[in-house]
């Protein structure tokens, strides 16, 4: 990919925040998406995928080498730590404006296998006590890429632009994403599988970096193909919460502003107070 130029990153910046994610094109190539992808097929010849995951397709979570160095339990690769470094991401990152950037030093891969169920709509943020839920800017954020182009016949993301910020009907008919509740459903005309007005399709190229807000509604549609379509995702925490980003000047919410780093939170996938 040629790098971004000042004013195609400001654009992403602007999508990210005021859309809740944002695409960067071409920035996982040759050869690391091609082991990627060769490591993710060996995946689902080696291990099962346990059927509570139906919707998700998959669930395998991976650290990079120098994470298991330190825990010694769980699956690792090498290409993790090869991944999470990947200088052209980071660069991306960097020209859109993310700071203070720490990745969780591990992956999940996701998939949909061939004529797989779509995704419900979920999001995927689990601090909404936090005053960190009312932020204006992204405070934790999702990369992925997937290993292959998808399309609206193989089960491309979907997303409802700015919920992110803004609550909806629809945030009060979903069970909290990916517990027991949600992967229960059987009927597909419960609301968490309804097409919505609202919902634009993201289909992307194999290896563009995608970058969703932790707060996004987000689902995926079925795989009409007889094709797996996999994913490789990345968590990250970005800025100094409470500090704005450096390039911040829109409004800073009283909840953020006043925010007090002593008080501790129980954890919640629940949309709070914070999400009007
Ligand atoms: O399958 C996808 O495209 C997205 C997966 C996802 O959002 C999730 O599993 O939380
Ligand atoms: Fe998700």
């Amino acid at each position: 990919m040629p790098e971004l130029t000042e004013e195609q990153a400001v654009k992403k910046r602007q999508e990210l925040v005021e859309l809740g994610y944002c695409v960067v094109p071409g920035v996982l190539r040759g050869s690391l998406l091609e082991r990627m992808r060769q490591f993710t097929n060996q995946l689902f010849e080696r291990k099962a995928v346990d059927p509570r995951y139906r919707y998700q397709g998959s669930d395998f979570h991976i650290a990079s080498k120098r994470l298991w160095e330190k825990r010694k339990s769980g699956e690792y690769s090498e290409l993790v730590d090869e991944l999470v470094d990947l200088p052209e991401a980071w660069e991306a990152c960097r020209r859109i404006g993310l700071e203070h950037q720490r990745p969780d030093d591990t992956i999940i891969v996701l998939s949909k296998p061939a004529y797989g169920p779509p995704l419900y709509w979920h999001q995927d943020l689990m601090n909404w006590n936090h005053p960190e839920s009312a932020s204006p800017w992204p405070t934790r954020v999702f990369l992925s890429y997937y290993m292959t182009d998808t399309t609206l016949e193989n089960g491309c993301l979907r997303a409802i632009p700015g919920t992110h910020r803004k609550r909806i009907p629809l945030h009060d008919h979903l069970p909290p994403a990916h517990g027991p509740e949600i992967q229960a459903i059987r009927d597909l005309s419960h609301p968490a599988f309804q097409d919505h007005p609202d919902a634009v399709d993201l289909p992307v190229r194999g290896g563009d970096l995608v970058i969703n807000d932790a707060r996004l509604l987000h689902g995926a549609r079925a795989n009409r193909t007889p094709q797996r379509r996999t994913l490789v995702l990345q968590w990250h925490s970005i800025f100094e919460f409470p500090k704005p980003p450096s390039w911040w000047d829109g409004e800073i919410p009283d909840a953020v502003r006043n925010h007090d780093p002593d008080v501790k939170y129980e954890r919640s996938r629940t949309p709070s107070m914070y999400l009007r």
